[in-house]
């Protein structure tokens, strides 16, 4: 932090608080903790970051650091010491080299560790070598000194592109060769910036790291299908689809399931967290979800193919209608408005199953449980 700066990042006071609102919102804190993730943000020691690159695109640092709106990257760099990332560090070959082992020796057990890329295990790795070292090596010797891995994109998370169909260099994700440490999958090609932030202030702030889904994401990013918020959701309600890309449904905004969005089995923030403070997404702007933070639908399912829906799942915003507390139910408005809504999401539920009859195989991702946020 510039020693002239009175916030992370350099911001001036009403950025750096809007971000931490922000990100205290994506955390599903209630807003009151704000203040408590902004002291966090400016108190605590950075923890050191190690951050590696393996089989990748680069697109998950490119999403973080070029944000059209900049103050993500800048907030996110002074959160953090960052000792070694070979796309941003001044240092080259022999000296880069000696920095990263510099920082795992003086820090053994506190730094963080960033893996963006897949690792490929193929002929002892050979396809991916820095100084000298595979991936696979470089992994086993930094992943023991790590408090935790933090796995940016779906590649590191999963494998990702490399991986998928016959796989030639045997990439995979960070999880299927670390298994004793902590790993957090922030999974997305490339993931939303906010969402890296959002973890690494959650760490900052309660000195643990958040609680994660199965495929080890954190909850508070990944724990509702953007399905559940689209602002398409009416159409798809109403049976209201988009049938070709450029047609009178595509041009008026209906919904793409039947261009093959994923989003009915995709879990993530997408639709409320937009990308690049513009306020856009990829179903915003016309394109299917291609189920980018899903292992078993990013560029495996074709595009165009849909998946099958079994539980249509009613927005957030409706009224709860299980109550049982004397009291605390509903009012018989609520819960006329509630049976119409639900009414609506059977009607729409049955209306599909009656159009779609070569629906894919189910992807729903049914392995989630949705706690109540913290
Ligand atoms: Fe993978 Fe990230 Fe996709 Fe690219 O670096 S998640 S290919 S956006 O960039 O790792
Ligand atoms: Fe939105 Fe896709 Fe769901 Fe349609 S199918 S409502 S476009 S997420
Ligand atoms: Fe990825 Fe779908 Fe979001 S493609 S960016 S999960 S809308």
């Amino acid at each position: 932090m510039n020693k002239d700066s009175q916030f992370p990042g350099e911001l001036p006071r009403r950025e750096f608080i809007k971000l931490c609102v922000t990100a205290t919102a994506i955390m599903g804190l209630p807003f009151r903790m704000h203040s408590q993730v902004a002291a966090a943000a400016q108190s605590s020691p950075r923890p050191p970051v190690i951050w590696l690159h393996f089989q990748e695109c680069t697109g998950c640092s490119e999403s973080l650091l070029r944000s059209s709106h900049p103050t993500v990257s800048s907030l996110i760099l002074d959160l953090i010491s960052l000792d070694y990332h070979e796309t941003l560090m001044a240092g080259s070959g022999a000296q880069a080299e000696q920095s990263l082992h510099e920082s795992m020796a003086a820090n053994r057990g506190k730094y963080l560790l960033v893996v963006e890329g897949a690792i490929p295990k193929a002929q002892n790795g050979i396809f991916c070598k820095i100084g000298g070292k595979t991936a696979v090596e470089l992994l086993r010797e930094a992943a023991p000194g790590a408090a935790a891995v933090l796995c940016i994109g779906t590649c590191s998370s999963f494998g990702g592109i490399q991986s998928v169909g016959v796989n030639p260099t045997s990439a995979v994700g960070v999880r299927d060769l670390v298994t004793d440490r902590p790993i957090v999958n922030i999974p997305g090609c490339p993931p939303n910036p906010y969402n890296f932030l959002s973890t690494v202030l959650y760490y900052l702030t309660f000195k643990r790291l958040p609680k994660l889904d199965a495929l080890g994401r954190p909850k508070f990013a990944y724990g509702r299908k953007i399905h559940e918020h689209c602002e398409r959701r009416p159409h798809f309600d109403a049976g209201r689809f988009a049938q070709a890309y450029g047609d009178a449904g595509h041009a008026q905004g209906y919904c793409l399931y039947k261009l093959g969005c994923k989003g009915p089995a995709t879990y993530a923030n997408c639709s409320v967290q937009r990308f690049n403070d513009v306020g856009v997404w990829p179903v915003s702007i016309g394109h299917p979800c291609i189920g980018c933070t899903e292992p078993d639908i990013l560029f495996k399912l074709p595009i165009a193919e849909k998946v099958q829906i079994h539980d249509p799942t009613p927005f957030d915003s409706y009224a709860p209608a299980n109550l049982k507390e004397k009291g605390k139910g509903p009012d018989p408005l609520t819960t006329g408005i509630v049976g119409l809504a639900a009414g609506a999401v059977i009607g729409a539920g049955i209306m599909m199953a009656k159009k779609l009859p070569n629906a894919s195989p189910t992807q729903t991702g049914e392995s989630h449980d949705h706690e109540p946020k913290e």
